[in-house]
C-alpha cells in the first residue's frame, strides 16, 4: 500500500469496532509466538487465509483454535494485545474496540479474570507509552459454551464494568453460528443490558437463524456484527429488516471477512450496499485482521472502489462511526475534534 489512494487510507482516521483479538493477531505476532512454542509444530499457513484463498466459516473456526493453543499464558495475552492495539493505532485507528473470549488455561494457570485483567493492563500500557489510540474492551460470550457460561461472563464484566475506568463498555456476543440457540442467551444477554453494559451481537451469519435473530433484537442490541442474512434478498425478512431499522440498530460489516468466510459470494454482493443505500448506519470493521489478512484501511478503500464512494463520502462513514461507539458523549466529541481537524481542506 504505497500509492496515493493507498496513502489516503492509511492517513483516514478511523473507528474500528468489530475485531478480535485473536483473530487479529498479525504474521509477525504468530511468527513470535511459534517461536516461543516451537512443540506445538504450529506453521503460519494454518493462521491465516491469505490473499485470493477463501474456506468455508466452519474451516474459519478451526484457524482459531489453532491460534488458541498459541495464545495460552498472561504473557501471550499481553503481547498479542499490544501488538494488535499498535497495529491499528500504525493504521491510522484512533477509536478502537477490542473483543476477545476470556478463557481459563489450567496449564498455565490463566484465569477469566486474569484473561480481563491482562487485555486491560495492555491498554494501559500502550497509553503510558504514548499510542495514538483510545481503546475499550468487550468481553466476549462464545456462543457454544452455553447459558451458564454466559451468565458467568456476564457477571464478571459487572465487575469490570465498574472497576476498569471505563475500559471494559460492554458485551459481545459471537463464536460459530452453527451452534446453539440463542434463547439459551438471552435472560444473560438481558441481565447484560439492564446492568449498563453495551451489547453488540453476531446477528444472522449464517441462512436459517431468522427466529433467534427475531428474539434477540427484541432486548435490543446496541450494535449489530455481520447481520449478513437480515434482508429479504439474503433469505431474511422485511419484518426483520424493519425491526432494525426502527430501533435504527448499527451494522458492524466486515467485507473481506465475509468474502472468505464464504458468506458472501464476492465484494459487489456485500450486503453494505442494501444498508448503505437505505442511509441506515454501517461502520466498517475488520473482524480478524490477521486471519483474514487485511487491515482497516484496506476495508475501506475496498468498500470504495467496489460500491463507487468518494473520497468525501469514504470520509462522512468513518466520521459517522463516532456515533456508535461505546463510549461516553466526551469522548466522542473528542474524537469528533479529532476528525475535523484532520479533514483535507479539500477531497
Ligand atoms: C463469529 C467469531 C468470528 O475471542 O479468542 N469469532 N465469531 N463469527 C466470526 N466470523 C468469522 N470471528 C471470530 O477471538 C477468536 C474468537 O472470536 C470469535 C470466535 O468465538 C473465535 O473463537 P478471541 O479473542
Amino acid at each position: 500500500m504505497d500509492n496515493e489512494a493507498d496513502v489516503f487510507y492509511r492517513e483516514l482516521p478511523k473507528v474500528e469496532l468489530h475485531a478480535h483479538l485473536n483473530g487479529s493477531v498479525s504474521f509477525q505476532t504468530i511468527e513470535k509466538l511459534i517461536r516461543r512454542k516451537p512443540q506445538l509444530n504450529i506453521e503460519h499457513s494454518m493462521t491465516a487465509i491469505g490473499k485470493g484463498q477463501r474456506r468455508t466459516l466452519d474451516e474459519c473456526f478451526q484457524v482459531f483454535k489453532v491460534i488458541h493453543q498459541l495464545v495460552d499464558s498472561e504473557e501471550d495475552i499481553l503481547m498479542v494485545a499490544k501488538d494488535v492495539i499498535k497495529e491499528f493505532a500504525a493504521d491510522g485507528v484512533k477509536y478502537l474496540e477490542l473483543r476477545s473470549t476470556p478463557r481459563e488455561e489450567i496449564p498455565t494457570g490463566l484465569t477469566k479474570r486474569r484473561y480481563i485483567e491482562t487485555v486491560i493492563q495492555a491498554i494501559q500500557q500502550c497509553k503510558e507509552e504514548g499510542v495514538d489510540i483510545d481503546v475499550r474492551f468487550l468481553v466476549a460470550i462464545d456462543r457454544r459454551n452455553g447459558s451458564q457460561v454466559a451468565m458467568e461472563t456476564v457477571q464478571l464484566a459487572e465487575e469490570f464494568l465498574l472497576s476498569s475506568d471505563g475500559l471494559v463498555t460492554g458485551i459481545d456476543l459471537s463464536g460459530d453460528p452453527t451452534v446453539g440457540h440463542g434463547r439459551d442467551l438471552l435472560s444473560a444477554l438481558q441481565r447484560a443490558k439492564n446492568s449498563g453494559l453495551k451489547l453488540s451481537l453476531h446477528l444472522s451469519e449464517v441462512p436459517s437463524q431468522h427466529d433467534e435473530t427475531d428474539l434477540l433484537l427484541n432486548i435490543p442490541p446496541d450494535r449489530i456484527g455481520h447481520g449478513t442474512f437480515l434482508h429479504p434478498e439474503m433469505g431474511g425478512s422485511q419484518g426483520l429488516v424493519d425491526k432494525v431499522v426502527q430501533k435504527r440498530i448499527p451494522l458492524e460489516l466486515c467485507l473481506t471477512s465475509n468474502v472468505k468466510g464464504q458468506t458472501v459470494q464476492c465484494y459487489s454482493e456485500h450486503h453494505f450496499k442494501y444498508w448503505y443505500q437505505m442511509g441506515h448506519p454501517v461502520v466498517i470493521c475488520t473482524d480478524d485482521k490477521g486471519v483474514f489478512a487485511t487491515d482497516l484501511s484496506q476495508e475501506y478503500k475496498m468498500a470504495a472502489t467496489t460500491f463507487g464512494l468518494g473520497r468525501e463520502a469514504v470520509w462522512k462513514l468513518s466520521q459517522q462511526a463516532i456515533d456508535y461507539i461505546f463510549a461516553p458523549d466526551s469522548v466522542k466529541e473528542q474524537l469528533k475534534q479529532k476528525w475535523s481537524d484532520l479533514q483535507p481542506q479539500e477531497f
